[in-house]
Formats: C-alpha cells, sequence, structure tokens
C-alpha cells in the first residue's frame, strides 16, 4: 500500500470522528461514534492500524508517526465531547459533582451525653465498692417522696410550690400536698423505700436518675437534674464507714487531692445527717447531703431499728460533673450546643 493512500485514509477518519464526536450532544451519539471510530474491536481506527503491515517496511516509521498523531486527535474529540456533556449534566449544575481532588469530609459521630458518661463512671466507682445499681420511677406518691421518709403531711418541703405536683383526675395540682398525691420525684431518696419495701437486710444499692425541683436556673441549679443515691443497710453500719465511703468516691472520681469536708445539718430521713462540700477553685461547695437512717424511716419499711442499722447519701451528679470538667454553669450541660458537648 502506498503511504499517501494511508495518510489520506487518516486524514479522512480523523476529521469524520472529529465531526461525529462534534455534533454528538447526548450520552448514546458519543458512545456510538466511541464504538464506531476507537472502539477496541470493531473500530475504524483498528482497521486502519492493521493496515499499516502493507506499507513498505521504509515508509512504516512516518506511517506510524502519523497514525499516533490522528489517534490524538480522535481521543481529543472524545474528551472534549464527554466533558461537554459532563457540563450540562443535572449534578454538576447543581454543584453536586464529585471532585476526587478535594480531601474526604470527616463523618461526626454523635456520643453519649456528658452527664450520661458520669452516670456510668458513677455506677463503675461505686460498684468496685460493692455497690449494686437500683431504679425507681420519676413520677412517685406521696409515701415514697415524703411519708416513708419521715417527711410529716405539714412539712414546709412537701409545699406546692417546692414541688411538681401532678393534677390527677380533674383535681388540681395544689390539692397535691394529700397523702396520694403523685408528683415528679424531688430527690432519688424514694427508691431507698422501694428497694428496703421489697428486700431484707443487708442492702448495699446507689440509685441514679433524674429528680425535679422548680428552682429558678442559675449557674449551680436546674428545675432538673441528677441525683446518686447511696444506701446501705445492715447490722452495725456506721457513720464512720459513711465517712470512709465518700472520701473513696471523691478521690476515685475527683482525684487524689480532692479535699472533702462534713458539715452537720438536717434532713427529715437521717441522724445524725450532714452536708458534703468539696473544695472547688478555694471555695467550700455542697456536693450532697448524708446520714445515719432514720430509726422511724427503717420502721416505716418494716425493719426493726432495734436491730437493723443503715447510712444514705445523696449527691448531685451535674456538681459532680461539673467539678471533674470544669465546667461553671450547669446550664451549659443542658442547651444542647454541639459545640460545647463535642469537647467530652
Ligand atoms: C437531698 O436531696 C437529699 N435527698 C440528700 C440525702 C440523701 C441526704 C440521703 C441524706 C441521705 P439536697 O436537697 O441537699 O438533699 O440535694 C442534694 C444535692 O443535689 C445538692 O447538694 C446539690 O448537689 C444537688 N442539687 C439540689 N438542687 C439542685 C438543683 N436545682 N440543680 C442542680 N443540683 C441540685
Amino acid at each position: 500500500m502506498e503511504l499517501a493512500a494511508f495518510v489520506s485514509n487518516l486524514e479522512r477518519l480523523a476529521g469524520e470522528a472529529e465531526q461525529a464526536f462534534g455534533s454528538a450532544h447526548d450520552a448514546a451519539s458519543v458512545e456510538q461514534a466511541r464504538v464506531q471510530y476507537v472502539g477496541a474491536r470493531s473500530g475504524q481506527m483498528k482497521s486502519l492500524q492493521k493496515e499499516m503491515g502493507a506499507l513498505a517496511p521504509s515508509d512504516r516509521p512516518i506511517g506510524g508517526k502519523k497514525l499516533n498523531e490522528v489517534k490524538d486527535r480522535i481521543q481529543l474529540a472524545l474528551d472534549s465531547a464527554q466533558a461537554r456533556l459532563n457540563a450540562s449534566s443535572p449534578a454538576v449544575a447543581k454543584g453536586l459533582l464529585l471532585d476526587p481532588t478535594l480531601p474526604g469530609r470527616r463523618i461526626r459521630l454523635g456520643h453519649v451525653h456528658p452527664i450520661t458518661q458520669t452516670i456510668d463512671q458513677l455506677k463503675q466507682i461505686m460498684g468496685r465498692l460493692g455497690f449494686g445499681v437500683a431504679e425507681g420511677p420519676e413520677v412517685e406518691d406521696s409515701w415514697h417522696n415524703f411519708v416513708a421518709l419521715n417527711i410529716p403531711q405539714d412539712h414546709p418541703a412537701r409545699d406546692p410550690l417546692d414541688n411538681f405536683y401532678l393534677s390527677v383526675a380533674g383535681r388540681s395540682a395544689i390539692d397535691g400536698v394529700s397523702e396520694n398525691a403523685r408528683l415528679l420525684r424531688s430527690q432519688t431518696s424514694t427508691v431507698q423505700i422501694r428497694v428496703m419495701e421489697s428486700v431484707p437486710p443487708p442492702i448495699r444499692i446507689i440509685s441514679l436518675g433524674r429528680v425535679y425541683r422548680p428552682d429558678e436556673a442559675d449557674a449551680t441549679h436546674f428545675p432538673m437534674f441528677h441525683q446518686m443515691e447511696g444506701l446501705w443497710i445492715d447490722q452495725n453500719v456506721t457513720m464512720a464507714q459513711l465517712r470512709s465511703i465518700l472520701r473513696m468516691f471523691a478521690t476515685n472520681y475527683l482525684g487524689s487531692d480532692v479535699s472533702i469536708r462534713f458539715r452537720p445539718s438536717f434532713f427529715p430521713f437521717t441522724e445524725p445527717s450532714v452536708e458534703v462540700d468539696f473544695l472547688w477553685n478555694g471555695n467550700w461547695i455542697e456536693f450532697g447531703g448524708a446520714g445515719m437512717v432514720d430509726p422511724n424511716v427503717l420502721s416505716a419499711v418494716g425493719y426493726d431499728p432495734e436491730q437493723i442499722t443503715g447510712l444514705a447519701f445523696g449527691l448531685g451528679v451535674e456538681r459532680l460533673c461539673m467539678r471533674r470538667h470544669g465546667v461553671h454553669d450547669i446550664r451549659d450541660l443542658y442547651r444542647n450546643d454541639l459545640r460545647f458537648l463535642h469537647q467530652f
């Protein structure tokens, strides 16, 4: 075959292919032209390539060079047809086309809320000290929230202004002070009563959960917060044990350098009673109450106070979490600001 004829065939093919790709305006016609001109099996480029063998050996280097030039032209025409198609696709119009050169977007996983994390840690620490976990309802009756805890009918702690009473069956919430009123529990000490009513001594439990009080929200108060209640019932339980348990708990959760102080106090359900303070940035801050279970409470649940003794404590979970993590406003825990929550 003549070199001139081979080159002119190549030129013709390149011209046709460029025209075909130039006028292809949808994916199907681009693909059709691709198969026709550069298809691996029956494409026209392929057949011309075979004709190379019919050239005189001295013409082959020039023929081969021309063949490669034409291949490049056709490939360019194919590439620009495809680019034109992509640019007009709805995905690009919306800016959605994948750009593989962009760094990947990190998927932000959610995680457990700091108060739930704190609750898990408290359960672990107290578990190592031999305390199991008990639970009780958040909607309570007056018996468990007050009466069995030695808080009589006329006690100020039962005031409707200090509790969230529920209005039941058409009765107003103010009637709540009555004997069978229901309310959102104001303390986890209710669980002490429920556990003692259902099992005989010895008992060693903690109970962690939400409690509710109509307190004005400020840096250290919130109307819904969590408490960790502890109860140890057995023969010969002592105040010294109460103090060492709370000390061990505090050094485990807050660090070995924590300072703890017990202040004489009063709770209707413990005698003697103490307030538990921890030192925080040079100030003594109240974290909870504690004491020896009052004989009246032991009698209310059917125990013999001559035989059975007990210790109990109730600590504010938010304040523990705040001191450990250096949070200075309890409201930050409940603002649901992800920039704050992601730090935990
Ligand atoms: C009680 O609730 C007692 N039941 C504790 C107790 C249990 C005493 C067993 C004896 C035996 P008090 O009302 O002081 O006690 O609350 C205990 C802790 O809950 C407080 O020290 C504080 O850490 C936390 N607390 C109280 N009110 C709020 C509030 N509005 N917001 C956040 N934390 C609070």
